[in-house]
């Protein structure tokens, strides 16, 4: 009888999913190991495979622990966290977990965007805290024929882009590269898509490249009706100009799903009116969490039974 594979699991995945992992595997759960060190010094000698998810990702020196590591398989589509050139120059594979995720995160963009716009989170608290009785709730902005700039024409921009149109928003993109395929306004600068813009939503992938390309003066050009909404990561854009500019009514509003630090969001925003804010839920549904998990298992198993990745980096 052959030996199970070792993984060692950097961080959680969905549930269900982790299990089915754990029982076809030797699995080792290093986020919650009272001697991690001790831990991986005991699989450093044989241990190929690590998993880990999106927000975790895997540090150089982390994969340096493992001399033998050969996959890291990423519960999430965004690498940004894993030092990928340092996985390449040790020629350590990454997979991840791509198109499963895309229509679930492109909806919360727009609850988001809804929710922002229309100011959905306080009327709800106005119900609740028997407000109503006493006064309206007051009007609000509308997301009907707004500009909405897309930062990032990938395939969750895409599906985003797909539903502003059904509310009847206009579409303009910006990316390093013209789409030839669509017929949304193409913008090579940032700035210049803001301008165009009165609401603004980050699609993009994280990581250096993308790093506060959501600038202050990208925001500073939205203005005071514009909204912006983050699905993306928290390192795209300038967060703590971001926040000043809320907290002035330079910026009109925002619907933010990631943030820098999280689970830590800045005091400022949780006292604004203007703000919907969510715990990094994009992918955060039964269906969506399954399939990602799904892809982990089948990538982990294409690499025991040496074939090629199902969704490599
Ligand atoms: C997850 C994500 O929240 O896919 C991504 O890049 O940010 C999310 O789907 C994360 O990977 C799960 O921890």
């Amino acid at each position: 009888m052959t030996s199970k594979a070792d993984i060692l699991l950097m961080g959680p995945i969905y549930q269900p999913k982790l299990e089915e992992l754990e029982s076809a595997y030797a699995c080792h759960r290093y986020w919650s190991s009272e001697d991690p060190e001790a831990l991986v010094a005991s699989l450093s000698g044989r241990c190929e495979i690590a998993v880990t998810n999106g927000g975790r990702g895997m540090s150089a020196a982390e994969m340096d622990m493992l001399p033998k590591l050969r996959l890291i398989a990423c519960f999430g589509v965004g690498v940004d966290a894993i030092d990928l050139a340092h996985a390449r120059s040790r020629g350590i594979a990454v997979s991840n977990t791509p198109e499963v995720l895309t229509e679930d995160v492109a909806d919360m963009a727009l609850a988001l965007l809804l929710a922002a716009v229309r100011r959905v989170a306080q009327g709800d608290r106005f119900v609740r805290d028997g407000r109503w009785k006493r006064a309206g709730f007051g009007i609000t902005r509308s997301l009907q024929g707004r500009r909405v700039g897309i930062v990032g024409l990938g395939r969750i921009g895409r599906a985003i882009a797909r539903r502003c149109e059904a509310f009847n928003c206009e579409i303009g993109y910006f990316g390093p590269n013209r789409k030839d395929d669509v017929d949304y306004r193409y913008f090579d600068d940032i700035v210049a898509l803001a301008e165009w813009s009165n609401a603004l939503v980050a699609a993009c992938p994280g990581g250096a490249a993308t790093n506060r390309i959501v600038s202050r003066e990208a925001l500073r050009a939205l203005g005071a009706d514009g909204i912006f909404v983050n699905i993306s990561r928290g390192s795209v854009v300038d967060q703590p100009s971001m926040v000043e500019l809320l907290v002035s009514g330079a910026l009109g509003g925002a619907g933010l799903d990631v943030f820098d630090d999280e689970p830590n969001v800045p005091e400022q925003l949780l006292a604004l009116d203007t703000v919907a804010l969510q715990p990094h839920q994009g992918s955060a549904t039964h269906p969506t969490r399954t399939a990602m998990g799904q892809l982990v298992l089948d990538n982990v198993a294409a690499f025991v039974a040496g074939r090629a990745l199902v969704t490599p980096v």
